[in-house]
């Protein structure tokens, strides 16, 4: 039986395991019309940090995804930016399941004809997903090659026919303060926002992820649904997105708000402009070659100018100063 989510549905924590989630999580995907693969769901025993996520099944491939030497998910999974459960790059892992991810609704805010609250399922029902591998840049100079799985963020967007004075959209993720250890200290203000430019918003890039590996994504990468904004740095592929607003002025951003001068509106990936404190002009590759200890010793490469994307997105900031709007 297909199973909806009604606003307002909540369940206790107490009453949820983690086989629950992810079993109501694949049943709900099945409905909304998504074809997932036989997961090892009971089979394989959960575990916070390697959880056993259903498997999305068969995608095609975008032809425009890179064919480096993929990140593996053990490292991909492990290592991971995500406030919300930590400031340790293991916490959100270990805490990934203090991230209730169902029921989910996101709600359409501003300046658009469809304002509302949508379930989840109103919101991933007519797009068909695609894995596209993409390398994310983190600011602090790492990168990872991930095989996502999703959909262009314009075709959500579109749905919802943002009007003229659509500039820009601001996207806020899920605020939990009981449940969501980060959020009870003020590393960051919460909830979580970012923002694009229209035309960032609606470039044929900039993906909506739903899962990776052929996965469904594990709640410490942004389960749900997150952006992936790929010339970017990591910062502005917000996770577990629960508001979508479209606004006439250019919205704040949570790292802009905390460090201003560390962290611009755009943050496009440039190795020629320095991070305040430290040079962007090389990154070290997640590769699953070197870990620990020994990763802080292997050998970094040049980062590239829109981390590689310079083709598709250069014509996007052709006026602009990019050391001025970094
Ligand atoms: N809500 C939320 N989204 C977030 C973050 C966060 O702390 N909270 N961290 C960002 C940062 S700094 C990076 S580098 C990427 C990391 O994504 P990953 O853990 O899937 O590699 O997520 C981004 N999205
Ligand atoms: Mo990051």
């Amino acid at each position: 039986m297909p199973i909806t989510f009604k606003a307002g549905d909540k369940i206790r924590s107490s009453e949820i395991t983690p086989e629950d989630v992810f079993h109501r999580r694949r049943e709900f995907l099945k409905s909304a019309g998504y074809s997932v693969g036989a997961a090892a769901l009971g089979l394989s025993p959960w575990s916070p940090v390697n959880a056993a996520v259903p498997e999305l099944g068969a995608i095609g491939q975008w032809p425009g995804s890179t064919t480096e030497k993929q990140t593996p998910w053990e490292e991909a999974t492990t290592y991971n930016n995500f406030y919300e459960l930590g400031t340790d790059k293991g916490d959100p892992a270990k805490n990934a399941s203090l991230l209730v991810t169902d029921p989910w609704s996101v709600e359409i805010a501003g300046e658009c004809a469809k304002p509302g609250n949508y379930t989840l399922e109103d919101i991933l029902k007519p797009h068909a997903n695609e894995e596209r591998v993409y390398r994310l840049r983190c600011v602090e100079a790492w990168s990872m090659v991930i095989p996502w799985v999703g959909f262009p963020l314009a075709d959500l967007l579109k749905r919802f026919e943002p009007n003229g004075n659509a500039k820009y959209v601001q996207f806020q993720t899920i605020i939990d303060k009981d449940r969501l250890p980060g959020q009870r200290y003020p590393v960051l203000q919460w909830p979580y926002v970012e923002g694009l430019r229209m035309d960032e918003a609606m470039h044929p890039l900039t993906m909506v992820a739903v899962g990776m590996y052929g996965k469904l994504l594990p709640n410490q990468s942004g389960a749900p649904l997150r952006l992936v904004v790929p010339w970017k740095y990591g910062f502005k592929s917000i996770k577990s997105i629960v508001r979508i607003s479209f606004v006439e002025e250019q919205p704040d951003t949570s790292w802009n708000l905390s460090a201003p001068r560390e962290y611009g509106f755009y943050s496009n990936v440039n190795p020629q402009v320095s991070h305040p404190r430290w040079s962007q002009a090389k990154e070290r590759r997640l590769d699953g070659e070197s870990k620990g200890l020994a990763a802080l010793f292997s050998e970094k490469r040049d980062t590239e100018l829109f981390n590689g994307y310079a083709d598709e997105v250069a014509g996007l900031y052709t006026d602009m100063d990019l050391k001025t709007n970094f």
